[in-house]
């Protein structure tokens, strides 16, 4: 395949058709890549990647997203989410609360999956995580659980004197079954000292997930772009993921997702005035797409790109809409216009309107109905 719209750089083209012939791209030709303005030409490349690897399918899942605390010592310059532990509008949700949540999404909406995420909250104790897997696991054994960042994984470790293992295995038979991808960040430490200083340390998140999936607990990666990131730290951030891929097999998709800074420190602070743009957006996708030779699957998060950009992403290397949340609350909160919620309708229309075929899949990207 020739890359002809590179009117300027035959570098891009040359490492372009190196990537679809299926080579492993290095450091140098990604940040070259990354650096890029040829947005056309990287689509291209990472749309016929896609084909080549997952075909045609654009899949999601029936899911709902609980965010059981917002109570967080964290409180990080990127997030808008967070409350102290003395506000008023700090809560955590009961277990009983939880389960009547579930309940609802599962005969209102038929889900598949929880999505469980929170913040650092020193006052919960591990039971009361253990428990919430417990009784979710005791009242619908079907459903998927995907619970619990790699960061809150660590906190909760801490918190309780023990090893990641320990906690991970204690969650595992209380009924966990994935891990979702956050808490990522950017995985370069100096980044990170500035944008999520008491966090965990880049090689602490990438050993809470080597541990999960050496235990058989599968996950997903992110990335947090557009905040004060370069694209080499975009770039070293996926190959990071790549390396730990070949080490494991165990992520099963990636998400790249966009900063939306309102509300948060380091828009506050003057440091990150306005979301990147739709070309940025595309470029991110494209990249991982290329760099990742190794996932599967590439997420158009909509929730963070807006639905419409979502579908364009899908000719840009992304083979999945991730899902239809019920009510998203972390990107609300950083002052994003974007709906909560997505009806599978709506899903199926964007993707269908992109060329693709809608399909309706578990946590683990089994296709279980495509959409006619
Ligand atoms: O870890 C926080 C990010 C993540 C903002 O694994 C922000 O299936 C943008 O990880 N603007 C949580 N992003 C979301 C997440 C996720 C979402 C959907 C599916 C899965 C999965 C994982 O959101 C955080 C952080 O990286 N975030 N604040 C913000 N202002």
């Amino acid at each position: 395949m020739k890359f002809t719209n590179e009117k300027f750089n035959s570098e891009i083209s040359e490492i372009l058709e190196r990537a679809v012939k299926g080579d492993k791209i290095s450091e140098k030709d990604g940040i070259a890549l990354m650096n890029s303005n040829d947005i056309l030409n990287l689509g291209t490349a990472a749309d016929k990647i896609r084909k080549n690897k997952v075909g045609d399918i654009v899949s999601f899942v029936l899911n709902l997203h609980i965010n059981y605390t917002n109570i967080c010592v964290s409180k990080c310059e990127l997030c808008a989410y967070y409350k102290s532990q003395e506000d008023k509008d700090g809560y955590v949700i009961s277990i009983d609360k939880i389960l009547e949540m579930v309940k609802k999404a599962r005969q209102i909406s038929n889900i598949s999956e929880v999505h469980i995420v929170g913040s650092l909250n020193p006052e919960i104790p591990v039971e009361y995580y253990e428990n919430i897997l417990k009784e979710i696991r005791k009242n619908f054994p079907d459903l998927a659980i995907k619970a619990f960042t790699a960061t809150e994984i660590f906190f909760i470790a801490k918190r309780n004197k023990s090893s990641i293992k320990e906690i991970l295995e204690r969650f595992k038979d209380a009924g966990l079954n994935f891990i979702p991808g956050g808490g990522a960040e950017i995985l370069n430490d100096e980044i990170r000292s500035k944008i999520c200083p008491n966090k965990l340390k880049s090689d602490e998140w990438l050993n809470v997930m080597e541990t999960a999936h050496k235990l058989g607990i599968r996950s997903n990666a992110t990335m947090l772009y557009g905040h004060i990131e370069s694209n080499e730290d975009r770039v070293m951030h996926i190959l990071k993921l790549r390396d730990l891929q070949e080490k494991t097999n165990g992520f099963l998709g990636f998400i790249p997702l966009s900063f939306h800074p309102k509300g948060t420190n380091l828009y506050n602070k003057g440091l990150v005035t306005m979301p990147v743009s739709g070309i940025d957006d595309l470029k991110v996708i494209a990249v991982s797409r290329i760099l990742l030779d190794n996932f599967d699957n590439i997420r158009s998060y909509w929730v963070m790109l807006g639905k419409n950009l979502a579908q364009v992403a899908l000719h840009y290397g992304a083979n999945d809409f991730d899902g239809t949340i019920e009510k998203e609350n972390i990107t609300y909160a950083a002052g994003k216009i974007s709906e909560r919620s997505a009806n599978v309708e709506e899903l199926k229309n964007l993707i269908k309107g992109a060329g693709r075929i809608p399909a309706i899949r578990t946590t683990d990207y089994k296709i279980v109905k495509i959409l006619e």
